[in-house]
């Protein structure tokens, strides 16, 4: 864009999905409508953990803030949703208003709550405008919606093993002398953690990956663990066969603080790294000389990510990975342990926040990977308001989800900032601020500083914050639940409103004033070093995990397993609209295979394949490459679908099938076959 006169900078915490959570420098400048926007982002450089820079996607934030596609006043659609092409027409606040609240009103009396469906996701992790957001649906009583679409099976998965989710401090990372990065391509998804684990090799630390596909992190580690997806757990138990046969448990720590090892003990027994080799495809002598690394290493630092819960048995794969430091003790030591959220060390007052006290018993729930089931006709569901998500593109088996929103009986409410694929489904499509617009509370899943924006500048058009929104629905809904109305320091206080030892001396007016603070946790935090936060105080390793095959098993009509990543330059489909990342990205989404699968499909790189699932098939151009393994095609990045040569998300291929553990999604489960077109 044209350089701006700039005006000053702020300081504001990123509000995307991403546990980075960094303190960021925007600048604004005044426009020749005399309009402040933001020109220009960056880190800031006196953020201990942000240090300076900020992510190869969110520098183009400002492009996404002022796109000329940004919906900046409320819109109603004027044709059928069955057009491909949806036209709009601008109406006011008050008319988009009261004629939602109308349409909800005679749902609600005359075919009750469970008629109204709430969905939502992560498109910012505000506090207010995400997690408060709900608390109208909650005054109402609708259907509880499950928010699974990402972290529950590894949260259940940590919960059952540990309770409470903490995490080793980054800082102290640097320690640790073995990295495993599992399941996790950090760099770019965790791209903040990189100075910790560079600072770690400098100091002698080896660095391996273990991930079905070959991608940033597997060329930055030492080594590269390519298994097959979905036998995590088989590897696990066999490098514990090799802990318990070597005697490289820390016994006075199992003592301590687990219980249920010797149930463990006689799973691991059968799993010689013979056995762990066949099921995950690694070499024996790898899994034996992965076992000594890990047994012989201390301190050992596992950062271990969602990928591996994203199939049927993702939860016990990862509650396996996690239980590794409990027989190795590295519990114990600085640097050393596992790293998969963060978030529990934030001990708000969250008693009424989204009025979570409202929730019933009775109240039905909707899991949020069933979308396409809850829109289906008969489910009974006549208004969805979708806020913070892009169902259309995001949902497994998304071409049921997009047929579910174009049902003409049913009212679907967009809050957006963006004409996404699911606005432009929207029968009312309602604009809304971005993280520099309106205040808001961050906590993050990757280290320990609490943020605090305040709105630095007015929101463009008629642009407006979902919390504005849902009070002025609460109120021509006739709701007298007092918290729908708080405003961020109402929220602020309430949250803060606690004597955990973590927020001691956080006062409202501290956040507000510093804007980041780190949570008040000792200088060597060992959060499991003694037990965890389970009922029995201890570490829980029991039941011992099995390695369970998928139901969806390969086979001659589906030979390969798809695994669909997230990309280097996208933040979910945050990112969709803007060609400066999409180009770096290859333009349009791409399928990498194997030089032996492209074979035996005809396909050479460049050619167009269709790639069938049991839900759905899309069209997607062919990169033939070893970084994919036999048998794993992998397609990075949820893509706009607008973006691809079929129009079709990747999630077209996807199925609702749940988790194990958590009712989790299973992004990377899917069986497809390839072809050429
Ligand atoms: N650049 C970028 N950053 C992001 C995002 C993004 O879209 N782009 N998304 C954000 C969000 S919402 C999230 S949840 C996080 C995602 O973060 P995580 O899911 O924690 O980690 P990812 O980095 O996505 O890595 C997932 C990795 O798991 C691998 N994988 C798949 N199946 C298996 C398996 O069976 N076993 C093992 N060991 N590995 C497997 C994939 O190949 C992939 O490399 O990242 C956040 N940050
Ligand atoms: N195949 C496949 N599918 C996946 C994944 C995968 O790896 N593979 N990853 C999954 C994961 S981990 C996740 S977390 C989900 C993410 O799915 P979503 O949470 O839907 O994330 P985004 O696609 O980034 O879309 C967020 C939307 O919220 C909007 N938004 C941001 N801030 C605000 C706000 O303040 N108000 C309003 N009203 N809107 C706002 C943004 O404009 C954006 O369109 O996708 C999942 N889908
Ligand atoms: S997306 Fe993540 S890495 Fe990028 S600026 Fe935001 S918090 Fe930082
Ligand atoms: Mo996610």
């Amino acid at each position: 864009m044209t350089a701006l006169p700039t005006t000053r900078d702020v300081l504001l915490t990123c509000p995307l999905d991403c546990p980075d959570a960094c303190r960021l420098k925007v600048t604004v400048g005044r426009g020749e409508d005399g309009l402040e926007r933001m020109t220009k982002l960056t880190g800031d450089a006196n953020h201990p953990y942000t240090k300076g820079f900020a992510c190869v996607k969110t520098v183009h934030y400002p492009s996404r803030a002022n796109h000329p596609e940004r919906p900046l006043y409320p819109m109603r659609r004027v044709n059928p949703k069955t057009d491909a092409e949806p036209v709009f027409e601008r109406v006011t606040w008050d008319e988009a208003l009261d004629d939602i609240a109308a349409r909800m009103r005679t749902l609600l009396d005359t075919r009750g709550p469970a008629s109204v469906l709430r969905y939502h996701y992560a498109g910012t992790m505000g506090l207010m405008e995400n997690n408060h957001a709900h608390a109208l649906f909650r005054a109402l009583g609708t259907p509880e919606l499950d928010e699974t679409i990402c972290a529950s099976a590894g949260t259940e998965a940590w919960m059952m093993g540990y309770g409470t989710r903490y995490a080793v401090e980054p800082e102290d990372v640097a320690h640790a002398r073995l990295i495993v990065l599992w399941g996790i391509n950090s760099l770019s998804t965790n791209s903040h953690l990189t100075p910790h684990l560079t600072a770690a090799r400098k100091a002698g630390a080896r660095i391996v990956h273990v991930d079905p596909y070959e991608n940033r992190t597997s060329r930055f580690a030492d080594q590269h663990l390519k298994l097959r997806p979905g036998t995590d757990t088989a590897l696990v138990l066999g490098l514990m066969h090799e802990l318990f046969a070597h005697g490289w448990t820390d016994e006075a720590y199992i003592a301590e603080a687990t219980t249920g090892i010797d149930e463990l003990r006689r799973a691991a027994q059968e799993w010689t790294p013979e056995r762990a080799a066949e099921v995950t495809g690694l070499s024996a002598d790898e899994v034996r000389d992965f076992a000594r690394l890990i047994g012989t290493t201390r301190p050992t630092y596992i950062r271990v990510g969602y990928g591996m819960t994203r199939h049927e048995h993702g939860g016990t794969a990862l509650r396996a990975v996690t239980l590794l430091p409990a027989l190795t003790g590295d519990w114990r030591v600085r640097g050393g342990g596992c790293a998969l959220s963060a978030s529990g060390a934030f001990k708000l007052n969250r008693t009424r926040l989204g009025a979570a006290h409202l929730i019933r018993p009775e109240t039905p729930h909707v899991n949020m990977n069933e979308l396409a089931n809850a829109l289906a006709p008969s489910a009974g569901v006549g208004a969805t308001v979708i806020y913070n998500c892009n169902p259309a593109v995001v949902a497994p088996d998304s071409s049921r989800v997009r047929a579910g929103l174009r049902r003409d009986d049913l009212l679907v409410v967009v809050l957006e900032q963006a004409m996404t694929e699911t606005a432009r489904l929207a029968d009312y499509v309602l604009p809304a601020t971005t993280f520099a617009e309106h205040a808001d509370v961050y906590t993050s899943y990757g280290h320990h500083w609490l943020g605090y924006n305040p709105a630095a500048i007015e929101g463009p058009g008629e642009t407006r914050p979902n919390s504005w929104v849902m009070a002025q629905l609460a109120r021509r809904l006739g709701v007298s639940e007092p918290s729908v109305y708080w405003t961020v320091d109402e929220l602020l206080a309430e949250l803060l409103g606690t004597d955990h030892p973590h927020l001691a001396g956080i006062t409202p007016e501290r956040l507000k004033a510093e804007g980041s603070v780190r949570l008040n946790l000792p200088e060597t935090f060992l959060p499991y070093a003694h037990g965890a936060e389970t009922p029995s105080g201890k570490v829980q390793l029991s039941p011992a995990p099995a390695y369970r095959e998928p139901q969806a098993a390969l086979n001659a009509e589906y030979p390969l397993r798809l695994v669909t990543p997230p990309a280097h330059h996208f933040l979910n489909s945050t990112y969709g609209m803007l060609d400066v990342l999409t180009r770096p990205e290859g333009q349009e989404p791409q399928v990498m295979l194997h030089p032996a699968d492209a074979a035996a499909s005809g396909l050479s790189d460049g050619d167009y394949a269709q790639l069938q699932s049991e839900v759905g098939q899309v069209r997607r151009r062919v990169r033939v490459t070893t970084e994919a393994q036999p048998g794993v095609a992998v397609v990075e990045g949820t893509w706009w679908g607008l973006s691809a040569p079929d129009g079709e998300s990747i999630n077209t291929l996807t199925a609702q099938t749940l988790t194990d553990l958590g009712g989790g999604s299973t992004f990377h489960n899917t069986r497809v076959r390839v072809e050429k077109t």
